[in-house]
């Protein structure tokens, strides 16, 4: 069985672009701290066999908080590593192929950059989707801001969890969910934060606070 992330509102991306190798397992165990509820290990420029020793290190740590370790592409390390899931994006393979390889009982995870490309994802039934980059983020620099106008239209009859993306961060928060955001991913807000559980608890309470 995979996990149940109708109660996950607050996801966190370890990116690699912003942490080194060598400190992933202390700003994982700081995430987890904070309370992270999906926890995405995220490593662009690293290959293959860099990232699963990698992603073996933080199985463990995530599965003893109970939190979902998703891997950024690469669905061949997921069983390997011990990993929960995999998160693809629209160059990637397809929902379905993604899902063959990882395996059942794990979760997988799709980008999509407009209301279109949330609607169809919808058809291709991932475990969930993220939305955005809502704002221009230095985490994904190439991409256009989508803005908030179509969260509250996009979460209407929504058949599974969407979580907004780019450029949030605790102080707009309080904007996002506003116009309906439920769930929340932050990249360079949690890690470039001078206390990072700290910062991901004040998230946390923030969500829990505001949310049905
Ligand atoms: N996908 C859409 S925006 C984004 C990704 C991976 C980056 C979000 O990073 P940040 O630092 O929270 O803006
Ligand atoms: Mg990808």
């Amino acid at each position: 069985m995979s996990f149940d992330l109708s109660g996950c509102h607050l996801y966190g991306i370890l990116d690699l672009g912003y942490v080194e190798p060598a400190k992933a397992v202390e700003t994982t165990r700081a995430m987890l701290a904070g309370g992270v509820q999906i926890l995405q290990l995220r490593a662009k420029k690293l290959p293959p066999p860099e990232i699963l020793p990698l992603a073996q290190n933080l199985a463990p740590l995530c599965r003893a908080a109970g939190v979902p370790l998703i891997l950024n592409d690469h669905p061949e390390l997921v069983g390997p590593s011990g990993a929960d899931g995999v998160h693809i994006g629209q160059d990637d393979q397809s929902v379905a192929e993604a899902r063959r390889l990882v395996g059942p009982g794990k979760l997988v995870g799709l980008s999509t950059h407009s209301p279109a490309q949330a609607r169809a994802a919808f058809e291709q039934k991932p475990d969930y989707i993220g939305f955005g980059p809502l704002f221009s983020t230095p985490t994904k620099p190439d991409y256009t801001p989508i803005g908030t106008a179509d969260i509250a239209e996009i979460h209407r009859d929504a058949p599974l969890p969407i979580f907004c993306i780019g450029g949030i961060k605790l102080e707009n928060l309080p904007q996002i969910l506003a116009v309906g955001a439920q769930r929340v991913v932050l990249v360079s807000g949690i890690l470039r934060a001078v206390d990072i559980p700290a910062y991901c608890s004040e998230c946390l309470h923030f969500l829990r606070e505001k949310l049905p």
